[in-house]
C-alpha cells in the first residue's frame, strides 16, 4: 500500500458530524478521502448515501474493499485498530477507559439524537405545532445535557490530562445548536476544551474548512 494514497473514503457534509472523523484521522496521520453528500431529501447526492447507509446518515466510511462503517464512534474505534498511536480512545488497562466509553456513548447516545430528532422535526411530526414543540423540546434537553457534562468535565480535556476522542466531539458541536455562545455563557469547561481542541494546528484546519 502506498501510505500517501487515500484509501478510505468519507461520506460527509460540511459542518457535519463527519467533521469530528475528519479532526480525528487528521491527528493519526491517516489519508482520508472526503466525498461531500448532501443528506437532504431531494438532494442528488441523497442516493449515493443511502446506497452507503441506509439511514442516510453521515458520517459514513466506505473501506478499502468497499464495505461500509457507519456511527461516528465505530468509525473512531476503526481508525484507532488502523493507528494505535492516536490514543483518541484510552487503551485496555487505562484508568479513564470506563469514563471515555460512557461519556462517547452518552454523545452518540443522548446528545447527537436531539439534533438528529430535532433539526427537521416535520419529518417526525406532522402537525405543525407538535413540530415546533419538538424542536424546542429537544433544545432545552440538549442544554440540559450539555449541562450534565459540564458537571462531569475535567481539564484541561474532558476526561483529565490526556485528550481524547470526547473533546473532539465537544469542539465540533459547540459549532451547533444552541450555538457558541451559550457554551461561553453556560459551559465553562467546555467552552476551554473546544478552544484547546481548536488549538491544534491538524484540528483547526478541519475546523476552518468546515465552519469559516
Ligand atoms: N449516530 C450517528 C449520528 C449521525 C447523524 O445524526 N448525522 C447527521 C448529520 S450531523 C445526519 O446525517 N442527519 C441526517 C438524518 O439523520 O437524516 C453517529 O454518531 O454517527
Amino acid at each position: 500500500m502506498n501510505p500517501g494514497k487515500p484509501t478510505l473514503r468519507l461520506l460527509g457534509c460540511k459542518g457535519c458530524g463527519n467533521v469530528i472523523v475528519e479532526a480525528a484521522f487528521a491527528l493519526a496521520g491517516v489519508p482520508l478521502e472526503i466525498e461531500e453528500v448532501d443528506y437532504s431529501a431531494g438532494s442528488p447526492t441523497r442516493q449515493r448515501l443511502l446506497d452507503a447507509n441506509p439511514l442516510g446518515q453521515v458520517p459514513t466510511l466506505v473501506l478499502e474493499d468497499g464495505s461500509i462503517l457507519t456511527e461516528s464512534l465505530a468509525i473512531l474505534h476503526h481508525l484507532e485498530t488502523l493507528e494505535p498511536s492516536a490514543h483518541l480512545i484510552p487503551p485496555p488497562g487505562d484508568p479513564h477507559r470506563s469514563a471515555f466509553y460512557r461519556w462517547a456513548v452518552f454523545i452518540v447516545a443522548a446528545l447527537y439524537p436531539t439534533w438528529t430528532y430535532g433539526d427537521e422535526p416535520a419529518k417526525w411530526v406532522e402537525d405543525t405545532a407538535g413540530a415546533k414543540q419538538l424542536r424546542e423540546s429537544t433544545d432545552r434537553h440538549r442544554q440540559v445535557l450539555w449541562k450534565q457534562m459540564e458537571e462531569a468535565a475535567g481539564a484541561p480535556w474532558f476526561l483529565g490530562e490526556r485528550m481524547t476522542a470526547v473533546d473532539l466531539y465537544i469542539a465540533v458541536m459547540v459549532n451547533w445548536r444552541p450555538g457558541r455562545k451559550w457554551f461561553v455563557a453556560n459551559t465553562a469547561k467546555l467552552e476551554a476544551i473546544a478552544k484547546a481542541a481548536a488549538a491544534i494546528p491538524k484540528v483547526a484546519a478541519v475546523l476552518e474548512r468546515n465552519f469559516s
